[in-house]
């Protein structure tokens, strides 16, 4: 197997690349990414000088520069994760997420379509693109689309063209939608990298609006292992949720992380209310768990120790990203990054 990985400098690439080469070994595995400020390279020092992964530095809209690796690289699946990912950004900066996650997947399209029956498009989504619950039910593959922030629909758009391209096309295309991520290497603007950061520095941890709002959290190594079973015995033109069943109020992941660290209570500051702000997501995976009988190995008791932990040991990785340093890396290897 040969398999593109887009965006394997972000969080959940770098990841799904480091479960790869420890869980298919004899996959070959390109990582193509555009190096933006969520792509760090330090993320992967660990995977540099095994022959079956390769970087190629470049941008998924760049229609000339997919043609030419995906001629040179004749792959056999594409696992498409690079986008604008960050909620906040997109209220600032739609354009850029138009840009990225509409017409990067359709340049992206484009190229598979060339490849014929025998290839596979596996586009990595969001439970965003469900919209927004009350206090009760759950979002399953048949609810409708319904997203609310510009990246929620964003990643919609892009949704609905890889749709388009199995029916119109009959490709091999499959939706994966996942609820929220926690981990390793994952950018200090997201919830609970920022919180943890933040109590250790001992500075304010800026809860959005009652800090009620909900979502599901699921480790992200589970993550990866479910796109794996996906990528290799989902049905084509389907669509699979992804989750753990694990949902907590905001405010209480804060209270949890300000526990662990041994810090107070007073470093919370509740802030401004994200506009838009949908109040709680929770994840139906059952299609995913009975017809390919993927399960999740990490409770919340044990991922978010792991968690805490890992932040804890990489102190340094944390501050080479806010103070711009881990740019650096890139470009003293390889000279200057695409967008800088
Ligand atoms: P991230 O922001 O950490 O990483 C995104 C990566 O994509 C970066 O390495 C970036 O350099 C790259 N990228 C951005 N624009 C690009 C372009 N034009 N060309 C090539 N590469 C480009 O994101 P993440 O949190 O790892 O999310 C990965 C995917 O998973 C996204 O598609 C996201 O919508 C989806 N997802 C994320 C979560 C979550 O909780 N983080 C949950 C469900 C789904
Ligand atoms: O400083 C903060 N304070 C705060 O209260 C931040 C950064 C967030 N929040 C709240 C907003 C959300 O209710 O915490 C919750 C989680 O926020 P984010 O980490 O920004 O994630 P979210 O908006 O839920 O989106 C994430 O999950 C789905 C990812 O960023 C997306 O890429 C993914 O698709």
């Amino acid at each position: 197997m040969r398999v593109i990985i887009t965006g394997g400098a972000g969080f959940i690439g770098s990841n799904l690349i480091h479960y790869l080469l420890k869980h298919r070994p004899e996959w070959e595995l390109i990582n193509l990414d555009a190096l933006t400020y969520a792509g760090n390279l330090e993320n992967l020092k660990a995977c540099e000088g095994n022959p079956n992964y390769h970087f190629e530095h470049a941008d998924i809209v760049d229609q000339d520069a997919m043609t030419r690796l995906f001629e040179e690289y004749k792959p056999d699946a594409i696992m498409h994760l690079a986008a604008e990912s960050h909620v906040d950004r997109s209220i600032l900066d739609p354009q850029s997420f138009v840009r990225t996650n509409v017409m990067g997947t359709q340049v992206l399209l484009n190229e598979a379509k060339k490849l014929g029956d025998s290839f596979r498009f596996l586009h990595v989504s969001t439970d965003e693109v469900y919209g927004s619950l009350g206090s009760t039910g759950f979002f399953t593959e048949d609810t409708p689309l319904a997203p609310n922030s510009p990246y929620s629909a964003s990643k919609t758009g892009s949704d609905l063209l890889v749709r388009a391209a199995n029916k119109t096309h009959g490709m091999d295309t499959i939706i994966t939608r996942c609820s929220n991520n926690y981990g390793p290497y994952q950018f200090p603007e997201k919830l609970i990298p920022l919180m943890i950061s933040n109590a250790m520095e001992d500075k304010q941890l800026p809860v959005y609006g009652d800090g009620k709002n909900v979502r599901d959290w699921l480790y992200v190594e589970d993550h990866c292992s479910a796109l794996t079973t996906v990528l290799e015995k989902g049905k084509a033109g389907e669509v699979y949720n992804i989750g753990g069943n694990n949902e907590w109020f905001n405010i209480d992941i804060v209270k949890l992380i300000l526990k662990s660290l041994g810090k107070s209570e007073e470093l919370i500051k509740y802030v401004t209310d994200r506009p838009g702000h949908d109040r709680r997501y929770a994840i139906d995976a059952s299609k995913l768990e009975k017809e390919l009988g993927w399960e999740p190995s990490y409770t919340f008791e044990e991922g978010l120790p792991m968690t805490i932990d890992w932040y804890q040991d990489n102190v340094e990785w944390t501050n080479r990203i806010k103070t711009g340093k881990y740019t650096g890396y890139y470009e003293e290897q390889y000279g200057k990054r695409l967008n800088s």
